[in-house]
């Protein structure tokens, strides 16, 4: 979805913070007919917002659906590409396949797949990704930077710090912390997941694929009985409802920062970022791996992302990809 004539107009209307706009000074700044306006509303109306005839001074926008839609998003944007252009959804089987398609078609670095509803969201390894209607932030970014496939998964870490730092840039009473690799969690328990993809060629990648997924209104009676004891949302933690859209420009701003001092400086500085967020590092965990469990003192993560644990006989272990249990 490009940036249209009716998102031009809702954009007028959410700057005006309440205030009427005349049809006719719509009309003539966006040199369209009245009638074209009126339709634009009538639209508008469908997707929920809610407008008043105020007599003699035109229009006011009096309801904002509660919907990650792209003319708002493009309000609260700081970036150049991330989240420039936006496919959003009502419901999708998963956001990653829309993403699939789209690479196949070239879409832009930075592009962004969002859906308010996913009847098949995926985590690693085919897991289910429960994406509960209206609730989450349920979205895949696209990008493509010019790196070579074995650094892929730092971009999973890359993700990572930049969602931290949006939520903590944002929220006040908690402090979510990096379960490595994929995990945000707040008091140990899971608020958001990350699943990066890679189209690649041998030596070279065509696109990530980032996958986030982020628990952000949900009651915990919204969440299925299995997930309760392990999952949490920000709405929760932070004890109020938060606005969706919010959060995804934050985070688009942050990641699109990040990943470009990564392209530019390399991993240090993400690592250190990465550190400061950490719950891992220096907690005893239990690395189930495809091959084996590994055990012990989890005390730093590599250049590569590559997670170090000490075990008991002081061999330490460099893990790539697993999960994790804090002990
Ligand atoms: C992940 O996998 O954590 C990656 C999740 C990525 C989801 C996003 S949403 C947008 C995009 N489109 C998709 O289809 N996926 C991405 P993993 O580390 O494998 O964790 C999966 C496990 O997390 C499941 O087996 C459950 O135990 C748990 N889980 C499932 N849904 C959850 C939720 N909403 N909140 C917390 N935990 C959940």
């Amino acid at each position: 979805m490009h940036f249209t004539m009716k998102d031009e107009i809702l954009k007028r209307f959410l700057n005006a913070n309440g205030e009427p706009i005349s049809g006719q000074v719509l009309a003539d700044e966006l040199q369209v007919s009245r009638t074209a306006i009126w339709k634009h509303l009538q639209t508008l109306k469908q997707e929920g917002y809610e407008f008043e005839t105020v007599k003699k001074r035109g229009y006011k926008l009096v309801t904002v659906p509660d919907k990650v839609d792209m003319g708002q998003l493009q309000q609260f944007l700081k970036t150049t590409r991330y989240g420039r252009q936006v496919h959003y959804f009502e419901s999708v089987e998963s956001t990653q396949l829309v993403a699939h398609e789209l690479v196949r078609e070239g879409a832009p670095d930075g592009t962004v797949i969002i859906a308010e509803h996913q009847t098949a969201g995926r985590g690693r390894m085919m897991r289910e990704w429960e994406s509960s209607e209206g609730k989450g932030i349920w979205m895949t970014i696209i990008i493509r930077p010019e790196i070579a496939p074995h650094q892929a998964p730092q971009f999973t870490l890359v993700t990572a710090v930049a969602v931290v730092n949006a939520m903590k840039a944002m929220f006040k009473n908690f402090t979510p912390e990096i379960k490595w690799p994929n995990d945000i969690l707040i008091k140990g328990k899971k608020t958001t997941g990350i699943l990066t993809e890679m189209v690649a060629e041998a030596d070279r990648i065509q696109a990530l694929l980032i996958g986030i997924g982020i628990n952000v209104n949900q009651q915990m009676d919204d969440f299925p009985e299995a997930l309760q004891p392990i999952a949490t949302s920000i709405a929760i933690e932070e004890g109020e409802p938060i606005e969706r859209v919010h959060l995804v420009a934050n985070v688009l701003d942050f990641l699109e920062h990040y990943s470009d001092m990564y392209v530019k400086n390399g991993f240090g500085f993400i690592k250190t970022l990465w550190e400061e967020s950490s719950g891992t590092i220096g907690k005893r965990v239990k690395a189930t791996t495809l091959r084996e469990v590994v055990e012990g003192e989890a005390i730093s993560i590599t250049e590569n992302g590559v997670l170090e644990i000490r075990q008991a006989n002081g061999e330490v272990k460099g893990i790539y990809s697993a999960d994790i249990e804090i002990l």
